[in-house]
């Protein structure tokens, strides 16, 4: 289908007009208003930025002496605490609810809902403050771990620390003691925040459990606060871990902490995202910006408004989370559902008794969410009411159009606008979109759009010149954006390296995409040696790392192979060490191994024992040698493999797989 036929799509003349705040317009108009917000140059981000409440306003809009370490408004003085909580709780949003939480455990109807109005979550995050301030002594320059499950207390302790201006990194709560560990000693965290268990699926994940033997390699962790959810014994080691209920009934109901006047480029969180080589990168946001650019996108991406209830089905372990649950919709003064459990427990229209039962009106999800909904089948969500969503918006990996056009057509009612964010940890916030809330594209299926007003995104080839429309190639920012990382924390090197240097002066992004003949993003993969498996970032790297702390594997080499609902799951390749008898059940005590040791995330569609891996005559492994040949593509050069017969020792062991 070419591109001017798919923009004729009838849904796109279904779209009900008074569901958009301006008519739909079209691609070349956009981008005529495109352009002109580039003209602008960095002055077209202060009309956005103006609309935050600052406590100084800024004196250079884009500091830019020492590229690629930009800062963003340099001089202004913010609170995301503040612009969050206070903002609201002080104004006529004070008695609004702000969030809806559902617990996951289920008889006849959910067991838990509790609401909390924004005065609730300004005096919560006061006394949460409170506690950390006075009774840890945490203050601007510390940071602190947050290893909680999806409960209040996880943005609320968010919040607290960035109140104080202790940055914070969150944990995400699937992952592993190896995991936790790495990152507070990545981060030199003081303080970490747990529980005793989280839900998961009608059982209790232990989450003190694994913080014990996490803090058994740390080396800065002086103190760990437990949240009681689940209720189970837990062993607390005196000196060090406390419950927070204990410590919390001692601070007075009405303590009131001043929000800190921190600078608009001061670190807000670490947080950490997996890479090509190497441990995970502690991506580090500032304030300023990053406020900026999701104020921007909660505007013109989800067009949000007072009357709205916003969910997105995301963890707050990992950046969707971060942005479009906790930063973004509590500075709009939104009401949003939080939901601590697994979309499909106990059965496959849990979700949609949430949407139904709180009257969700703006949905965020995930293609691989839609992809398993699918598979359950359409009567799940038919039985239910789902006309409250007006807006809905899909993130993490590309959205194929058979899942788009199901989820537009059963949630939808085929006259909604639906489109697909595209954005990474890195960049914040969302980058690319349509975007009903201010100038709406008609709808593709499977498109991510154009980039937002704004923002310069270009596709090179390796050369780094721009590539032809309808022409594979890399995906590039070209100019600073707020939102963007400061750096990487404690490795600066590292951040010039890996985003910086392919396409110097140029934001490298790690993607594949293509730009249409309308100007349109369609976001292919990525391009390096991350997985996508259920929307989850992963490096092949952390999985062979894994992989090869169990004592009988010698060698591992790791690929992303497609799947029909996680889109990717990981297949490997593992030389055992001699001697090593392959039992039938070492299979499966690999793949144990790696999800108790990395997290459950890790997801393998096979583990094959090889005696050779494709490798440089420098002994580095060629993934894409084995990509290739596990994906069934083409292999390409192979000239500088040191043994071309390890290509067939692969293909061997495939084919006895299938
Ligand atoms: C927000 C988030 C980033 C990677 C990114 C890309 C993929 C995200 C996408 C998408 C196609 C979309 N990705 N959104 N690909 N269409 N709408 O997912 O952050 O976990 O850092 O992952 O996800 O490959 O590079 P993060």
């Amino acid at each position: 289908m070419t591109t001017q036929e798919e923009i004729n799509l009838p849904f796109n003349e279904m779209i009900e007009p008074k569901l958009l705040r301006h008519r739909v317009v079209s691609p070349q108009l956009y981008s005529e208003i495109h352009k002109r917000s580039l003209d602008q140059g960095p002055q077209f981000w202060e009309s956005v930025a103006r609309e935050l409440d600052w406590f100084k306003p800024w004196e250079k809009t884009l500091d830019d002496s020492n590229p690629p370490f930009y800062k963003w408004f340099v001089g202004g003085e913010v609170n995301a605490s503040y612009l969050t909580v206070d903002r609201h709780a002080n104004g006529w949003r004070r008695n609004k609810v702000a969030l809806i939480w559902e617990g996951e455990p289920w008889s006849d109807g959910p067991k838990e809902v509790k609401k909390l109005t924004y005065l609730d979550l300004y005096r919560e995050v006061n006394r949460v403050a409170y506690l950390l301030k006075e009774e840890y002594g945490l203050g601007k320059g510390d940071t602190m771990g947050i290893y909680l499950p999806m409960i209040p207390e996880l943005p609320i302790f968010m919040l607290a620390a960035a109140r104080l201006g202790v940055a914070f990194t969150v944990v995400f709560s699937g992952f592993s003691a190896q995991a936790v560990a790495d990152r507070m000693n990545d981060a030199e965290a003081k303080l970490l925040v747990t529980a005793d268990g989280g839900w998961r699926r009608g059982k209790v994940v232990p989450l003190k459990d694994i913080v014990d033997k996490a803090l058994e390699s740390t080396k800065t962790i002086r103190n760990v606060l437990v949240v009681r959810r689940t209720g189970q014994e837990v062993r607390m080691e005196k000196g060090r871990d406390r419950y927070l209920h204990e410590v919390l009934s001692k601070v007075p109901q009405n303590a009131y902490v001043e929000p800190e006047r921190v600078k608009s480029e001061d670190p807000l969180y670490i947080l950490y995202t997996s890479g090509t080589t190497g441990k995970p990168k502690g991506i580090v946001h500032g304030v300023g910006g990053y406020m900026t650019l999701l104020h921007a996108t909660m505007k013109w991406a989800f067009d949000i408004r007072d009357e709205d209830v916003f969910w997105c089905t995301a963890d707050i372990g990992w950046v969707t989370g971060h942005s479009y649950i906790v930063f973004g919709p509590l500075m709009e003064g939104a009401t949003e559902v939080l939901y601590e459990g697994a979309l499909d427990y106990p059965e496959p229209d849990r979700w949609v008794s949430i949407v139904e039962r709180h009257n969700v009106s703006v949905l965020y999800t995930s293609p691989t969410a839609i992809r398993t909904f699918m598979k359950y089948g359409e009567q799940w969500i038919t039985k239910h009411d789902v006309s409250s969503v007006r807006l809905m918006h899909s993130v993490g990996e590309p959205i194929n159009p058979e899942a788009w056009r199901w989820f537009f057509k059963l949630v939808g009612k085929e006259r909604i606008p639906f489109g697909s964010t595209w954005w990474m940890t890195e960049t914040g916030g969302i980058l690319i979109t349509i975007t009903p809330g201010s100038y709406m594209v008609p709808m593709k299926p499977g498109t991510n759009g154009p980039p937002i007003l704004g923002v310069a995104a270009n596709v090179y080839n390796d050369e780094g010149k721009p590539v032809p429309e309808e022409t594979k190639g890399y995906l590039v920012i070209e100019r600073p954006w707020p939102g963007m990382p400061l750096t990487i924390h404690r490795d600066p090197e590292r951040y010039v390296k890996v985003y910086w240097s392919k396409f110097p002066g140029t934001f490298y992004v790690g993607d594949y995409a293509v730009k249409d003949k309308d100007g349109y993003f369609w976001i292919l993969g990525r391009a390096d040696e991350v997985l996508k498996i259920a929307g989850h970032r992963i490096g092949t790297y952390e999985l062979e790392s894994a992989l090869i702390q169990h004592p009988a594997v010698a060698e591992a080499a790791v690929v992303g192979v497609p799947d029909p609902v996680r889109g990717e799951v990981a297949e490997a390749f593992v030389i055992l060490r001699g001697g090593t008898s392959v039992r039938p059940e070492l299979k499966e005590e690999l793949v144990k191994f790696v999800r108790e040791n990395y997290g459950p995330i890790a997801v393998f569609r096979e583990i094959h024992f090889v005696n050779k891996l494709p490798k440089t005559r420098s002994g580095k492994i060629m993934r894409r040698v084995v990509r290739a040949v596990a994906t069934g593509s083409e292999v390409g050069d192979i000239t500088s493999l040191e043994d071309e017969a390890s290509v067939e020792e692969i293909r061997k062991a495939l084919q006895e797989f299938k």
